[in-house]
Formats: C-alpha cells, structure tokens, sequence
C-alpha cells in the first residue's frame, strides 16, 4: 500500500492533486500538507502543517506516517521570484535538497514528483516547438532554479537510484484556487475578471504567446508519469509537456464568444520580459512516446469549463 505525502496540498497544483491522488490511492493514504491551511474539501481526507524547510521535523514526519512517495510542490513562483530573488532561490532549492535526501536516506520512500517548468527555457532557446533537449539559458531566478532542480533530479537518480520523476509544466490553468504569483497567472485571473467586472487589464502584451495547459491534463500527465514503469522513462531531469499555446488576445476573443460585452485592455508590467524570455510551443513527442502524454482540453474546451466553474465559486 502507497502512503503518499504532498508538499504544497494549499497551492494551484497541490489542491487539485490531492484529490486525483486519493481517487488513485485511498483518501487515507495521501496526507495533504502546507504551511498554511489547505482547503476545506481537502479536510475529508488527513491534513497537516508541514515546513518543507524543516529538515528535522520532515524526516520525523516521513518515518511516522510510513511515506512511501513525495510530492514536493511549494515553489515562489516566477513573478515573485523576480520581486525576492535571494529568498525564492533559497526556498525553491534547500526545500528540494530536503526532499531528494530524505529519499536517499529513508529507503521506504521508492519515488519522488518535483515539478520543473517551461521556465527553464531562456531567450537562446529556439521559442517554437522548444525540443526536449536544448539550449536553456534561463534569465529569471525561477528558471535558474528549476534548471538547477532538474540537474539535481538526475544527479540523484543516477548517483543514489532515487526514483524522482517532474515535469517541465506549461502555465496551468484552474479554477479551484486563484493564481499564486506566477507571470501566466493572467489566464487564470482572466476568468474572474471577465464574470466579476466583465472587462479585464492585463499585465501581458496582445500577441504574448506562452504554453499553457488546462489543470486536468497537468494532473493526468502527473500520475501517468509516477505510474509509469520505471524502465520505460528515458529523462531523468524533466519531460516537455505542452499543452495549448495560446495569446492574451485569442483568450479574451474566446471568452467573448460566451460574454459578448467582456473587454479587455493591455498593461504590461515587469513580467512582460518574462514571458517574452519563454518558448511560445513546446514540443512533447518524448513524453507521449515514454508514457502517452495525452492533451484533452483546448482553449475553447477550457474555456467553457473555466467560465462555468468560477462562475459557480463566485456565487
Ligand atoms: C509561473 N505558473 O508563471 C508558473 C509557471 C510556466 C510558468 O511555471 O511562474
């Protein structure tokens, strides 16, 4: 029987992994943490406050509650990253060290997901159908540590056989919790906007084209990828996974269609030369042939559900 432990159960992916988790592996096998409250329909299932910083009090943890797979998903997010540079990279790579050596250590613990990002691209890297191996010179502190991240992922795997598997994630959208800090979160709060006010600013350019993935297909592609044989994963750092590429502008014309009056201005703000130092598309041909990636949703797909869904949280 997995015990599976989530880092990070209050944030975008966390809240919604949970429960994809407990449908996989029981409820009562999938302790939702964070150091802030999670949410309350995560409450049926066990809770708790957890410091992923914490090293001694997150081995303690692990060994009480028999944890045979980590999620580790607490990340400061690229808009934030840029605003604390020398707190983001502390936290997004002493949380992941305590991560991958407690793996190393407790040999109950068999695999690891950490997730990497689209953002460990830079400017140098081809921006269309970005290949899975490439040149990644990333320019922001969140991409410099996802990149360093994934080095580590593999450093682990081939050094201690830890089994830690993560995926370069594209923007990700959703509707159960509001956005985090991240520059693609314009396509989350979109949404809102467009059924709160009916007109939207956004802190992106027009024409921004950045890889963007319904929350659905992320959590779908994550427990494909942990329940995969470990023999059929050729990448030990990050597989590309990349959604639907879509612009501000292509969004706001989508949502029209269901809200003909929604308007939308353009005001961009320092996470503009993020996203311009991103791919547009990503190529994920690797990850389908390793584990059959799939992609459901598109933008229209999306967007009748995400109007749909926060229009009944905001009742
Ligand atoms: C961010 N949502 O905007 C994250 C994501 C590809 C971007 O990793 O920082």
């Amino acid at each position: 029987m997995e015990r599976i432990l989530v880092i990070g159960a209050a944030g975008q992916i966390g809240s919604e992994l949970v429960t994809a988790l407990r449908k996989v592996h029981g409820t009562d096998n999938v302790i939702a943490t964070d150091i802030r409250d999670v949410a309350d329909d995560l409450k049926g299932g066990p809770t708790a406050l957890l410091d992923v910083m914490d090293d001694k009090r997150l081995i303690h943890f692990v060994i009480r509650h028999k944890i045979t797979q980590i999620y580790h998903l607490a990340a400061v997010l690229s808009g934030n990253a840029e605003r604390l540079p020398m707190q983001a990279w502390h936290i997004n790579m002493q949380s992941m060290m305590n991560v991958l050596d407690l793996a190393r250590e407790v040999q109950e613990i068999k695999k690891v997901f950490w997730p990497s990002s689209i953002a460990v691209f830079g400017p140098t890297t081809p921006t269309r159908e970005t290949p899975q191996l490439t040149v990644m010179e990333p320019t922001t502190v969140y991409g410099i540590s996802k990149l360093a991240g994934e080095r580590w992922c593999e450093y682990f795997y081939n050094r201690y056989k830890v089994d830690v598997r993560s995926l370069r994630y594209p923007g990700l959208i959703s509707y159960k919790t509001e956005a985090g800090g991240g520059t693609t979160d314009y396509a989350v709060e979109i949404y809102f906007e467009a059924l709160k006010h009916k007109k939207y600013e956004c802190f992106l350019k027009e024409d921004t084209y950045l890889p963007m993935m319904f929350m659905d297909d992320a959590i779908d592609a994550t427990i494909a990828l942990m329940e995969s044989p470990a023999d059929k994963l050729s990448t030990r750092s990050a597989y590309n996974v990349g959604g639907i590429s879509f612009s501000p502008k292509e969004i706001a014309a989508e949502i029209r269609k269901h809200i003909p009056e929604f308007e939308i201005t353009y005001k961009p703000d320092f996470r503009q030369a993020i996203a311009d130092s991103w791919p547009q598309s990503i190529e994920d041909s690797v990850a389908q042939r390793d584990w059959g990636l799939k992609t459901n949703y598109d933008l229209a797909k999306m967007t009748d559900i995400m109007l749909r869904e926060v229009k009944a949280k905001l009742k």
